[in-house]
This record gives structure tokens, C-alpha cells and sequence, in this order.
């Protein structure tokens, strides 16, 4: 099974910043942790500010991986361009966000990413990304 998990803009500071909203351990102490509990799996991680990068990553992964966990950030919120990319490859997609975008301002309720999604796990911290995982593991 071959999963990537793609993270988008400033989820770079992770477990740096904001921990009352965002938790306090970095992405990569965390998915160092995921590979080793699912090392029968073959994990990718990509985190990007670019959101360019995030349509190259989604691209390259996406007629060839398993599963792709997506965690777009802001541009959840933006970006048709990631929106289309969901759309247009083939391996299934599950949207991730860390925090209940729902609890949160309104500009976070809309998302460019859902309706192409094949699952969404939002407001369940860090192990929205293991339940994303283990979703695909079955
Ligand atoms: O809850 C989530 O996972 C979000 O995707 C996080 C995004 C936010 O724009 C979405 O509405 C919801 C923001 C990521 C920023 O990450 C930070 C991490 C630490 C410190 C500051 C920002």
C-alpha cells in the first residue's frame, strides 16, 4: 500500500507555533512515529508553502499511489487549482483537517476540496491523518 500524505501552506510549524489550536509536536516527529506502526505501508510525506508544488505532488502521486491524505491548509478555502487536481487523478483522496474548521471562522466552512473527496476527517488533531490511514489499510 503506497500513501502520501501532502500538507499545505505554513503546516511547515507545526508543534512551533500555536500549539493551543494546532497541537505541540512537529508533523515529522509524528509521521517519523506512523511509519514505524504501519511499516507493512509504504509512506511519502510532502509538505509544501507553494501551492503549484501541491498540484505537481497531487499529480505525480495520483495515478500511481493508493491513497493520497490531503491536508491543503488555507488553499482548502481557495484554490480551484487543487480542487480540479483532486478531480482529475484517479487514486482516491481523503481531506484532513487538524482543527474543527466548523467551530472556526466562516471562510473555513467552504472547501474547494470536499466535493471530489473520497472521505473528510476534520476537529481529531494529528490522528485525523492515522484515521485517514488506517481507512485505506482495509
Ligand atoms: O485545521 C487544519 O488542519 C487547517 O487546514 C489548518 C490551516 C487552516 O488555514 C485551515 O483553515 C484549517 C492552517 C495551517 C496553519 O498551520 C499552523 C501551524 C502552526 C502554527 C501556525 C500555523
Amino acid at each position: 500500500m503506497r500513501i502520501v500524505i501532502i500538507n499545505g501552506p505554513n503546516l511547515n510549524l507545526l508543534g512551533k507555533r500555536e500549539p493551543g489550536i494546532y497541537g505541540s509536536s512537529t508533523f515529522e516527529a509524528f509521521f517519523e512515529k506512523l511509519q514505524k506502526k504501519y511499516a507493512e505501508m509504504e509512506l511519502h510525506y510532502f509538505q509544501s508553502n507553494i501551492e503549484g508544488e501541491l498540484i505537481d505532488k497531487i499529480q505525480e502521486f495520483g495515478f500511481s499511489a493508493d491513497g493520497i491524505i490531503l491536508n491543503a491548509a488555507a488553499y482548502t478555502h481557495t484554490s480551484v487549482g487543487i480542487g480540479d487536481a483532486i478531480k482529475a487523478v484517479e487514486t482516491p483522496v481523503i481531506e484532513v483537517h487538524i482543527s474543527n474548521v466548523y467551530q472556526r471562522e466562516t471562510f473555513r466552512h467552504q472547501s474547494y476540496i470536499s466535493p471530489n473527496a473520497t472521505g473528510i476527517i476534520v476537529g481529531f488533531g494529528l490522528q485525523g491523518y492515522e484515521l485517514a490511514l488506517q481507512s485505506f489499510s482495509k
